[in-house]
């Protein structure tokens, strides 16, 4: 990005106070995975689901191969009574199912030779009959159904895989001729390139030698850190997200295609340090921007963990992001704010902040600690934000990176206070330790209140002081108001 831009992008965004909501960007639904919502939870699931906008969900799946490839030993993650009670809710709601059947790539990795891939077929069509015979299939929210084992068209040189996709689609068809879904990713082109237009011509290959209906492409930003900016990769300009769903949408067409946007951090190993947590909700309207002109549905992998109020093992940033999507792209009114701001700790020169960095809406590269998104601070970092007006603030959060060869690490605690005059006392409204559990591994990391402020009332100025033995990295700083 050329200078002269870059100082435009900061007159814009500073004069943006209160930004404008997003809905255009709106998720219209999730994947869902059964074994962490018991049955009984089900109602108060679709409440949440039904409360963020959202009108479908795709069942990951509700039977598992177990025992390796020779197995035909299957375990239900959501049986005939689960699924009863399920399309039951769906129904009274008007949401969308899609569901998975039978998932076997987590027990086999050749899942798509025989014999698991004959023992899938036989049993996609004997559970299918079952559900049938019970009425299931011809409930009005089933849609359709996904083939759970995800298709790595980015990997795969040979097509020797794509027979098992066509079987299992066949033996779903002669039983009930609704709509096929599954999910490739785009992970794994850092390594295996593909240009977009060839992975739109494998993309199309894929679907005529399957005849599966819609692609559900994952944007791999969370599991593989895809490349959602223009940015360079060994020297090289790497293809953006965007530029591959808009290929891919030529390939397949619009209803073709659909997104699985993750709404998840990236670590290289992964779930390490910040990984897998609750993403920033500015990367996460940037993820959204990457793939919402060339696809027919939105989906997330997954809401129920990462911005849910239901499964009992959704992280504590959960209720955060979920604030951050509701004030910044749901909701009927924008809560997510920006304000000025000076560091009372310089950021070295070497990672210096060329001006409102922590509210130009681009987060840094988790690969890349010498992007220029980033902002370091050797040692404690502390930054005073002023408002515009005076603001009760909710969510505080701060998007960093630990990149530990380079001595950058998680911040061991965030500290929040604030004032309602420029002049007055500063009171202490939260002190917010890195959550037990996550240890210092390369990652990024979304630093924040894990339950809303509650004293951060009239609030003109507010003060972070971010705190760890070694480097701060931060990109983005997120405030959602009340
Ligand atoms: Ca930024």
């Amino acid at each position: 990005m050329v200078p002269v831009l870059f100082t435009l992008l900061v007159v814009l965004f500073v004069s943006s106070v209160n930004a404008v909501i997003e809905p255009n960007l709106v998720f219209h639904g999730t994947f869902f995975y059964p074994p962490t919502v018991p049955q009984a939870s089900l109602p108060a699931y679709f409440n949440d689901i039904r409360s963020l906008g959202m009108n479908t969900i795709v069942v990951q799946a509700i039977r598992e191969l177990t025992g390796g490839c020779s197995s035909t030993s299957f375990n239900w993650w959501a049986d005939t009574n689960y699924i009863t009670a399920l399309l039951n809710e769906a129904d009274n709601r008007g949401i969308n199912v899609y569901l998975g059947l039978d998932l076997s790539s987590t027990s086999c990795n050749l899942f798509y030779d025989p014999p698991s891939s004959t023992t899938v077929v036989a049993d996609t069509i004997s559970t299918l009959q079952s559900l049938q015979a019970l009425g299931l299939l011809s409930r009005p929210s089933l849609k359709g159904y996904y083939i759970p084992d995800e298709p790595a068209l980015t990997v795969w040189v040979l097509t020797t895989p794509y027979p098992y996709y066509a079987a299992v689609t066949t033996a779903i068809k002669s039983v009930s001729n609704k709509p096929v879904l599954v999910s490739p990713y785009l992970a794994g082109l850092r390594n295996t390139y593909h240009s977009p237009a060839e992975l739109g011509t494998i993309a199309a290959n894929f679907k005529t030698q399957t005849n599966i209906d819609i692609q559900v492409w994952q944007d791999s930003v969370g599991a593989d850190d895809a490349n959602i900016y223009h940015r360079m990769y060994n020297g090289s300009p790497l293809p953006t997200v965007e530029e591959y769903y808009s290929a891919l949408s030529a390939a397949l067409g619009i209803n073709g295609l659909w997104s699985d946007v993750e709404v998840f951090n990236y670590s290289p190993t992964f779930a390490a340090g910040g990984g897998y947590r609750p993403s920033s909700v500015v990367r996460l309207t940037n993820q959204l921007r990457a793939s919402s002109p060339y696809v027919s549905k939105r989906l997330t992998w997954i809401q129920q963990i990462h911005f849910g109020k239901v499964d009992t093992i959704r992280y504590p940033e959960a209720a955060r992001l979920e604030a951050a999507y509701i004030g910044k792209i749901q909701g009927a009114t924008s809560k997510y704010v920006t304000g000025s701001y000076t560091w009372n700790t310089s950021p070295s020169p070497s990672y210096p902040d060329i001006g409102s960095e922590m509210f130009d809406g681009i987060t840094g590269d988790p690969l890349n600690v010498q992007d220029p998104a980033w902002v370091g601070v050797s040692g404690v970092a502390t930054v005073t934000i002023t408002f515009a007006t005076l603001v009760n603030v909710k969510w505080v959060a701060v998007h960093m990176v630990c990149a530990s060869g380079w001595g950058i690490y998680l911040p061991q605690s965030l500290n929040v206070r604030t004032r309602s005059t420029v002049t007055g006392a500063w009171n202490q409204v939260g002190l917010f330790n890195l959550p037990s559990g996550i240890l210092q591994a390369d990652s990024e990391y979304v630093m924040g209140n894990t339950a809303p402020l509650t004293t951060a009332t009239n609030t003109k100025q507010l003060e972070l002081t971010i705190t760890n033995g070694g480097w701060n990295f931060m990109s983005e700083i997120e405030i959602i108001k009340a």
